[in-house]
């Protein structure tokens, strides 16, 4: 169909005064009716689609025979009579009948090859009914018009699938367009189609500009009345682009079919899929809304539905009563969302999923938790309450004990608003009596930022469960319509959804659409059409359905599930709605909105309409409609009075990914061991430095080969570099039955050609080996993974992907440090702050390469400053030393921040994150001129059993033989080290300097730092970094320098380096160069 569609629009502009439906004839016909058409069409080599004509003899008779096509036809008379085969099939079988003696207009048959559609190909039999019977023909003649009309109607038919949406009643106040647009499409009035020649614009022709207009002057079927009525009782053959005919229909009045296509397509549901490039799919969403009574629902059904709407309405209008001023985000006005996400999960569940991880912003929110997840509505309750947390843990009291008795983990925090707070639910589906777990995900204000988390979790889910194609485990997003548009997250998020390493195989998104964002008229706050035209770049469907039709909103998410269970891939259902309040309840929108809320006073809810219609329809009474809502009402009531006799709220009831199993008896502050015995180390040294097993056959790149065997050398000689330590913490952790994903942008290869975890076959495509997948048999998976090029979306994914199993090992590396920056939200709203909001832990690290290597601003800094603000260390605070020191303060940070300078210590740091019985994210800022630097190599010494992270790298040449003697003491961080070490030996200093690494900046080792100052009593204290003075840790590690001194000395820690700047690095190589010279000048300065 593509294909086909695509030629047609090619061949217009070459054609003057052709329009597609005249194209198609002539596609179909196999003749050029004109002179001035055929050398065009002929220069482009497409003459494969014609089919035979009759030889001249016969063409009295032959329909296909006109003046003009008889040279060719004559030309390849003769032509075949000097070999058969130098002509179309079809020819050769016409011209054989014919000299065979059929009769006239019998010889023609359809052209054999013709009818082969290819994948999004439509048949050419599907165009014109009359050619799909092949074989000799029936004799009759077939009159050009007939042909141009059924094209017309094949053409109208098609207009209504592409375009009908646009034309659909969508909004339930009848004043806005859910695709802003006022204009009817011409595809969508008959005289586009001249039937009876009627020229466009006459008259006759439907001239709409506003769809208020519209509404006023006609319902949809008015539209066809002002069409030719003598063209209406005409009976037009169905092609098979179709299903609006019942299995014994295959031709209809043309009343009919415009009826039927105005039913699926112009009501309550607007079907936007036709840009999708499948035929089986698009031939799948066509069966589920053409085909006449798809959309019927039993008895039993409705009263499903109301029971439904009701309580959605019921929750809503139980808050309001008893809270009255409390914010709540309320639904009223698509209350149709309950019902909607109760559909989804049913079918959903009826298909075999059996879990369902949710992500969605405030409105509506707890009547999602209350009816769809169905949480206790007395937990609900005491949310408003605002009470304190029972297992909000006292840090004095933390002890394994207490930890046990509550079994959560230990955690001081600062909790969230009530519709912020995840939930996670496992429960029965009373319509299909299967188990389902259900789960909402805690989100920040920032919409949308959770749809990444969402897809992350949903894909880890299903990778531990080994849900290869996502049958068991599904996501669910739902959005508001302004942030859906708005917001880049969503595209972020959307093009991961295909992604072999990213795909959640099918999200089900749902807006909720009540054509307002705040105070801003969606006019005001998006260019495109829909509020869902982002969808449509993954080819995902998308169902508008006007939410106050109860029904219509079931049958698109019935279809929404089958499609995702079908096809799995994404799918919107847009639920276009109003809200009945202002944004939240103390908000005014008669400020803004004052016509708009006219009406929405005016509107009746969609409980009591739908309640009325079925009373009308007598599928309910009046007394049962009232005994719906009393019950609810007293069950309300009753979760309320249990409410108020809590006293206090429990955060495990508000988790949204409770590791059960994970913290139980396990003592809080005992780490286990990061060191490796030697074996292990040599065994994944060697495994990562050769080829595949069966090298003879894989063709690896000299440059490679190189790589591995200069790996394979340090392995002989004990040593590892960057990426060897790298792969030894990651293969030892697999070893260890962790499974360990590393992704973003270029992680395969690495951004500095360093890493080589996929080896890719110099002459076979996508024949690729990776050693770290292939260094034990019963090793846990290992997933590297090229990442799209998004930080925020795929930051988000991997953060989310970490929620899920706390033994894993997930990093997220970026390109360059640099670019985290666009991912911000992610860092600030869950990574640093998550754990205090909603109760949750997350291992993920992130890997930022960092440095000033010359290589201009946006090259140069993973801006440390910026992690370390966000660390919630106190600095004028000395913790209790303990001999758990090290522990508990990574127990009580927020977060990780590290700046390693050994492989081996980043190599002890990677195995911590699984070591420690808790989880914290840990930032470590990468090196890139260190990944070669022959002196940043470790040797297995400090690898093995007894060795561990080092959280402070003391100095330990000559100068630390005799501390008294030493002048200056240099503290730094990360790969400057290298460079002040190297400065020193040519100045000579080594006996006067000490150069001490901070390798842990965040939990601050105030204990190493203060003995470290007191071993050089002498020496004055200096903080050397090479990013400016108003960036990288000096800000962070000053005030700590003086807690570590405990305030008391006179000694003072003072700055050397480059001095403030509002841009991270100068983009000149001679400044950068110069600014580094002056550094190690200052840094030695006075010795
Ligand atoms: C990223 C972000 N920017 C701005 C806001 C402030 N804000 C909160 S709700 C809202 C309007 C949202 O409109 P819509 O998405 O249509 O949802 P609705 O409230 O209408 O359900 C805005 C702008 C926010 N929460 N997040
Ligand atoms: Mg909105």
């Amino acid at each position: 169909m593509y294909r086909t569609r695509s030629l047609v629009a090619g061949l217009l502009p070459l054609l003057p005064g052709a329009t597609p439906e005249r194209l198609a004839v002539w596609l179909v016909k196999g003749y050029v009716q004109n002179s001035s058409a055929r050398a065009p069409l002929a220069a482009l080599n497409i003459r494969q689609y014609s089919a035979a004509p009759p030889p001249p003899t016969q063409a009295a008779a032959e329909p296909f025979l006109n003046g003009s096509s008889s040279v060719y036809v004559e030309e390849m008379y003769n032509s075949w009579l000097q070999d058969p085969k130098s002509v179309h099939a079809s020819w050769d079988s016409f011209f054989r009948n014919a000299s065979a003696g059929a009769g006239p207009g019998q010889a023609y048959q359809a052209p054999p090859s013709l009818a082969v559609p290819g994948k999004h190909e439509i048949p050419i039999t599907a165009l014109v009914p009359q050619f799909a019977t092949s074989g000799v023909s029936t004799g009759l003649p077939i009159d050009e018009k007939i042909i141009d009309d059924h094209l017309a109607v094949q053409a109208i038919i098609r207009s209504y699938q592409t375009r009908g949406h646009h034309m659909a009643d969508l909004d339930p106040l009848g004043i806005n367009l859910a695709d802003l647009d006022a204009s009817v499409a011409p595809e969508l009035q008959l005289s586009s189609y001249h039937f009876d020649n009627i020229p466009p614009g006459t008259d006759n022709d439907f001239q709409l500009s506003k769809k208020q207009t519209y509404y006023e002057l006609a319902p949809p079927l008015a539209r066809s009345l002002l069409w030719q009525e003598k063209d209406m009782d005409r009976v037009f053959k169905l092609p098979a682009t179709t299903y609006i005919g019942k299995p014994d229909e295959r031709a209809l009045p043309l009343r009919e079919i415009l009826s039927r296509l105005e039913a699926a397509y112009c009501r309550h549901i607007g079907v936007e899929f036709m840009f999708i490039n499948s035929l089986e799919q698009c031939n799948w969403i066509r069966k589920r809304f053409e085909t006449p009574g798809a959309m019927s629902l039993d008895a039993e059904g409705k009263r499903l539905l109301l029971a439904r709407v009701t309580r959605a309405a019921g929750f809503e209008a139980f808050l309001a009563r008893k809270w009255t001023s409390e914010k709540r985000f309320g639904l009223e006005g698509c209350e149709m969302l309950i019902p909607a996400m109760k559909t989804i999960i049913d079918k959903s569940s009826e298909l075999g999923v059996e879990s369902i991880i949710m992500g969605m912003p405030h409105r509506g929110r707890l009547n999602v938790l209350a009816n769809v997840c169905r949480k206790p509505l007395e937990q609900i309750f005491t949310q408003f309450a605002g009470l304190e947390a029972a297992d909000d843990v006292n840090p004095e009291r933390c002890n394994l004990i207490y930890l046990i008795e509550l079994s959560i983990f230990l955690f001081k925090g600062s909790g969230d608003v009530k519709y912020h707070l995840g939930t996670y639910i496992e429960r029965l589906n009373r319509v299909t009596n299967k188990n389902i777990r259900l789960a909402v995900v805690a989100n920040p204000s920032h919409l949308e930022a959770v749809d990444p988390i969402v897809q992350g979790k949903t894909r880890a889910e299903q990778f531990y469960k080994g849900d290869s194609e996502g049958k068991k485990t599904m996501s669910i997003l739902l959005h508001g319509d302004a942030a859906f548009s708005g917001q880049g997250i969503v595209y972020e998020t959307f093009t991961l959804s295909d992604l072999p390493d990213y795909t959640t195989r099918g999200t089900i998104h749902v807006v909720a659409n009540n054509q307002i964002g705040f105070t801003t008229d969606p006019r005001h706050s998006r260019s495109s059409p829909y509020c869902t035209d982002v969808a449509r770049v993954v080819n995902a469907p998308i169902f508008h359905v006007n939410a106050d039709d109860p029904e219509a909103v079931m049958h698109v998410c019935k279809v929404a599930a089958e499609w995702r269970a079908t096809f799995h891939k994404d799918v919107v259902v847009d639920l276009v709605s109003y809200r009945r309040g202002g944004h939240n309840e103390i908000d005014e929108p008669m400020f803004t909105q004052p016509l708009m809320y006219s009406k929405i006073r005016k509107m009746k809810s969609v409980m009591d309409k739908y309640s009325a219609k079925l009373i009308d329809e007598g599928v309910v009474t009046k007394e049962e409609v009232e005994d719906v809502r009393n019950k609810y009402e007293k069950i309300c009531e009753e979760a309320y009075v249990k409410a108020q006799k809590e006293t206090q709220i429990r955060y495990k009831d508000w988790l949204d990914s409770p590791w059960s199993g994970f913290f139980e008896g396990k003592n809080p502050l005992k780490m286990s061991n990061t060191g490796v015995i030697e074996e292990t180390l040599k065994h994944i040294g060697k495994r990562f430095s050769s080829a595949p097993p069966n090298a003879a056959g894989f063709v690896v790149h000299k440059g490679i080969e190189r790589i591995l065997r200069a790996r394979m050398e340090m392995v002989e000689t004990r040593t590892v570099d960057w990426a060897l330590g790298e792969a030894m913490a990651f293969g030892s952790l697999l070893k260890e039955g962790i499974h360990v994903r590393l992704s973003g942008q270029d992680v395969e290869r690495g951004t500095f050609s360093h890493r080589h975890h996929v080896l890719h076959h110099q002459t076979s495509d996508k024949s690729t080996y990776k050693p770290l997948c292939n260094l034990y048999p019963d090793q846990a998976p290992y997933t590297v993974c090229n990442s799209s090029l998004s930080e925020f979306g795929v930051l988000g994914f991997e953060l989310g992907y970490s929620m899920t199993n706390p033994n894993a090992l997930v990093c997220w590396e970026a390109q360059f440090g640099d670019f985290f920056n666009t991912a911000q939200c992610i860092i600030d709203q869950f990574i640093a702050s998550g754990q205090s909001k909603w109760v949750r832990q997350s291992g993920i690290v992130l890997l930022l390469p960092h440095g000033m290597e010359g290589m201009g601003p946006e090259h140069s800094s993973a801006r440390p400053e910026r992690f370390l603000h966000a660390c919630s260390e106190d600095p004028e605070t000395f913790p209790a030393e303990t001999e758990e020191f090290a522990i508990r303060q990574l127990h009580d940070t927020n977060m990780i921040v590290a700046n390693c300078s050994t492989p081996a210590n980043y190599f002890h740091i990677l195995r911590r994150q699984i070591a420690m019985p808790f989880r914290k994210p840990l930032i470590i800022f990468t090196p890139k001129s260190l990944l070669r630097h022959p002196e940043a190599k470790s040797s297995f010494d400090e690898m093995v059993e007894t060795t561990e992270f080092r959280r402070v790298i003391p100095e330990t040449g000559v100068a630390s033989n005799e501390p008294e003697s030493v002048r200056k003491v240099i503290f730094c961080s990360g790969k400057v080290y290298y460079e002040l070490k190297k400065a020193r030996e040519e100045r000579g200093l080594d006996n006067t300097v000490a150069i001490t690494r901070i390798e842990q900046i965040c939990p601050f080792p105030f204990d190493l730092i203060r003995d470290e100052i007191n071993k050089y009593p002498n020496a004055e204290l200096k903080w050397v970094q090479e990013e400016h003075k108003n960036m990288g840790a000096w800000s962070f590690v000053q005030p700590r320098f003086e807690t570590a001194m405990q305030k008391s000395s006179e000694r003072r820690l003072s700055y050397v380096g480059r001095g403030v700047s509002a841009s991270p690095a100068t983009g000149s190589k001679r400044q950068h160069l110069k600014e580094a010279a002056q550094l190690l000048a200052d840094a030695f300065v006075g010795l």
